[in-house]
């Protein structure tokens, strides 16, 4: 380490996470995008019980009430929406979309607010604005000569309740069930995979849990960046001496040392609370070895010395455990070693403290779900919860820290190319018009289809999702393929840009918004993390007087696409009222809509498991069995094989990228970096510095990048981690885990190599 040379923009970083650095953050960001005066009080009314909810992250609030000011990158999500920089019709024509496209999502962005609906024109090259009904009435048309497995509706997880299910409304109203979703990309292994454990596809915590458990095992996420509010639960729960064991390959400032900005003894003493009592660097994609391993000596302990398990509740709640024990049981330790990268004797520790615990609580993100296996990992934290009763009982449960502010409501209020028959009979019984039945395409099935040409037509209700998807070498060019493309955002994108033979580029309001309509002002709902669904209102001025709410654009294209709907789009915009009650009808759990949402804080939708009731097929909880630990290993252990990991920076939110740093990585100005333990450089022969090629292994197509400054970091041996969405280009389309369709963007087999020195 001493004398490893200077590369430019890398440097250590050894302060704790949060603390004074986050203050200062949270100035910059107001300082670059907001005018000063309007900044604090917009801050102030977000998560307040009149105020909008934070379009950042969907970790909930105690009595949704937070005091924001400290959350940095609830910050920069704020004021990335509020800014003062706006995109008009004349910034179209000074830009030709060609000289455009040449620019990245972050130049892009930073431009500003979408002020205009804009329509493509090819002879010019140029986007123009167009009027609202004229926009609508042209979509219409196309969509009336398409036929509906032709068409697909993309959702984005910050779409409200409200926009969400007029948005399935309309595509089921029009015939077809595509409907690809970021959640497809994200957390599709646990709305897959937990379903089939404990009957219901959601988290079972609430923050109360996290008062009382004893013991938290965090697997696979960065809450310091993702859900920093999380930060604050974690601290409290350190600061009681509640255990927290951490799996990571990479060492995450945050999950090691954080300084609560709220804390002010801790600020003023410029101190810090440890965070993780234990890190483990698991390799990338070896969580299923590594789980498989711990149950593996908890059923030894058992088997030893009894009281291990908790059989009254395996007894009673549920089955399959015979099966899954025998699997686990004849699994190797070399193979769990080696596809874990973690010996027997780390995963011991872990089995004796959760053997102790009387109530624990598994937290995971993308580090679990974004792998080929990622169901079965979801499926494997159940297992080992369920083994000492640790769901439905105070202080315990599963954790998946969701996505997108609004991801998970946007799946309850039915957008899903699964829909359930008995969703589908409620639909029909209220509307009085047939919805069909044959399941549509998730979100790499519609890019496929985009590809092979049965795609003729894409509606992206938010989102960016050629650059989100796997394989951007074929997802461009096959957006460019499409009749037509509709795009409602807020923010220029390189989806947008990415132009079919028509498109069409709607301006919507966003969150922190006013939306005024008929009846007056509008709330909307969302639903967090933890299944609490409370109003959102907007406050501020919208960028734009030409923008349009989210329902009001998905009503106006369904009005000039479903010319004898049965629905009333019009009144249902007019009072959004209405449009809850439409979900009271059709959706369970939303009795009283209106009234309910209507007291601060809101309501939480059932979920039977807290109260050790199992809605799976058979009334029980459900132990898997996963036999593939031998297969990680020969895959992943591989000579000369890499697992790569593409990663969030400090400063991004998904593929908006708000600057260029990632502040506690140590990385500055620069996103062309790829991540690499120390001594899997000196075994390649490269050096910290050195420019290095990265070429998959596991696809058919060639897929490769190229000049990439390799640099020594703190990640587990074989695993090599660089940036989303540059390196989506390494990630095949085809290379997904086959129960949810999420794409494998967390174990991608590549290899690396020294970059040939150019003369
Ligand atoms: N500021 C900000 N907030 C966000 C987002 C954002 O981009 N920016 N995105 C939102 C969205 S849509 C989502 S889904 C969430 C994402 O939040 P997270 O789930 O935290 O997602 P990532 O940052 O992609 O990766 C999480 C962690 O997984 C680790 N990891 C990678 N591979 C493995 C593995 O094989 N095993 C284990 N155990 N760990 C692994 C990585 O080192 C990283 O620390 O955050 C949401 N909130
Ligand atoms: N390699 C790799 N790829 C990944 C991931 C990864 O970890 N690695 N993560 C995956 C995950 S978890 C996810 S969730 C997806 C994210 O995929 P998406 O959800 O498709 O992408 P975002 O970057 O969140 O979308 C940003 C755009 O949303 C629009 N937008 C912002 N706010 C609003 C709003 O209020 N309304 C509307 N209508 N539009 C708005 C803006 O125009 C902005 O440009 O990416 C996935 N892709
Ligand atoms: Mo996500």
């Amino acid at each position: 380490m001493a004398n490893r040379r200077e590369v430019p923009g890398i440097r250590q970083y050894d302060a704790p996470a949060g603390g004074w650095g986050a203050l200062k953050a949270t100035a910059e960001a107001v300082r670059d995008q907001m005018a000063s005066v309007k900044a604090p009080i917009t801050l102030l009314r977000t998560n307040q019980p009149d105020g909008f909810d934070c379009p950042g992250c969907a970790w909930p609030d105690k009595e949704h009430r937070s005091t924001f000011q400290f959350c940095e990158n609830g910050a920069k999500a704020v004021t990335w929406e509020a800014t003062s920089k706006r995109v008009t019709p004349d910034f179209f024509q000074e830009n030709t979309v060609s000289q455009l496209l040449k620019k990245s999502d972050y130049e892009l962005e930073d431009r500003g607010r979408l002020t205009h609906p804009l329509v493509y024109d090819r002879a010019t090259d140029k986007f123009k604005a167009v009027a609202w009904d004229e926009a609508f009435a042209r979509i219409g048309e196309i969509l009336r000569g398409l036929s509906p497995e032709q068409v697909d509706f993309y959702t984005s997880g910050r779409a409200s309740n409200e926009a969400a299910y007029l948005f399935q409304l309309l595509a089921r109203e029009y015939g077809t069930n595509n409907f690809p979703d970021c959640s497809n990309m994200c957390h599709e292994p646990t709305s897959v995979g937990l379903p089939k454990s404990i009957g219901i596809g959601k988290g079972t915590v609430s923050l109360d849990d996290f008062d009382h458990c004893e013991l938290i095992i965090s697997i696979g996420h960065n809450p310091g960046t993702n859900h920093p509010r999380m930060m604050g639960t974690l601290h409290e729960a350190a600061r009681r001496g509640v255990p927290i064991i951490v799996f990571n390959p990479l060492r995450e400032r945050a999950l090691e040392r954080f300084a609560d900005p709220q804390n002010w003894l801790e600020m003023a003493s410029y101190g810090s609370t440890p965070i993780a009592s234990t890190y483990f660097q698991v390799a990338g994609g070896g969580d299923a070895a590594a789980l498989t391993g711990i149950i593996k000596l908890l059923l030894d302990m058992e088997d030893m010395q009894g009281n291990v398990l908790d059989h009254d509740f395996i007894n009673t709640h549920t089955e399959g455990f015979d099966a899954f024990a025998a699997g686990i049981r004849s699994t190797s330790w070399a193979d769990i070693e080696k596809a874990s990268g973690l010996t027997r004797d780390d995963l011991d520790k872990v089995a004796v403290a959760y053997a102790k615990s009387n109530a624990t609580i598994i937290t995971y993100g993308m580090g679990v779900t974004q792998h080929n296996k990622g169901t079965a990992n979801v499926r494997l934290i159940a297992d080992l919860l369920l083994l000492r009763g640790n769901i439905g009982k105070s202080g315990a449960g599963i954790c998946p820290l969701r996505g997108h502010s609004n991801v998970q409501g946007n799946r309850t209020v039915g957008i899903t190319e699964k829909p359930s028959e008995s969703f589908l009979q409620g639909m029909e019984n209220v509307f009085g018009f047939k919805l069909p039945r044959h399941h549509g395409r998730d979100a790499v099935r519609t890019m496929q289809a985009m590809i092979d040409g049965s795609s003729k037509a894409l509606l992206c209700l938010g989102g960016n999702f050629a650059v989100a998807l796997p394989d951007s070498g074929q997802s461009f060019p096959a957006m460019e393929k499409l009749d037509l493309s509709v795009h409602v955002g807020t923010k220029l994108n390189r989806s947008h840009l990415l132009v079919a033979k028509e498109t069409y580029l709607f301006p919507c309001l966003g969150r922190t918004e006013l939306d005024v309509q008929e009846s007056g002002a509008q709330s909307i709902t969302v639903e967090d993390s933890m299944s609490m669904v409370h109003a959102s209102a907007g406050k501020l001025e919208p960028a734009s007087e030409y923008l349009r709410s989210e329902p009001a654009i998905v009503a106006g294209i369904a009005q000039a696409a479903l010319p004898g709907s049965k629905v009333p789009w019009k009144e249902l915009v007019a009072d959004y009222d209405r449009i809850r009650d439409l979900i009271a009808r059709t959706v369970p759990g939303f009795d009283d809509f209106n009234k309910r949402i209507r007291s601060p804080g809101g309501f939480r939708l059932p979920l039977p498991p807290t109260e050790r009731k199992w809605p799976t097929a058979t009334g029980k909880a459900i132990f898997s069995v996963y036999g593939e630990v031998q297969e990680d290993a020969d895959l992943l252990g591989g000579e000369h094989v890499f697992r790569l990991i593409t990663l969030r920076s400090h400063d991004q939110y998904n593929t908006t990228i708000y600057a260029l740093d990632d502040r506690y990585r140590g990385v500055f100005g620069r996103r062309d970096v790829l991540f690499m333990n120390e001594d899997d450089l000196a075994a390649c022969g490269i050096e910290h510095g050195d420019l290095v090629d990265i070429e998959t292994s596991v696809s058919g197509r060639k897929l490769r990048l190229e000049k990439i400054t390799a640099i020594a970091y703190n990640i587990a041996r074989g695993s090599v981690g660089a940036y989303y969405p540059e390196a989506n280009v390494l990630v095949p389309l085809d290379y997904f885990d086959k129960e949810s369709g999420t794409p494998s963007y967390k174990s991608v087999p590549v290899q690396v190599m020294r970059h040939p020195v150019e003369n």
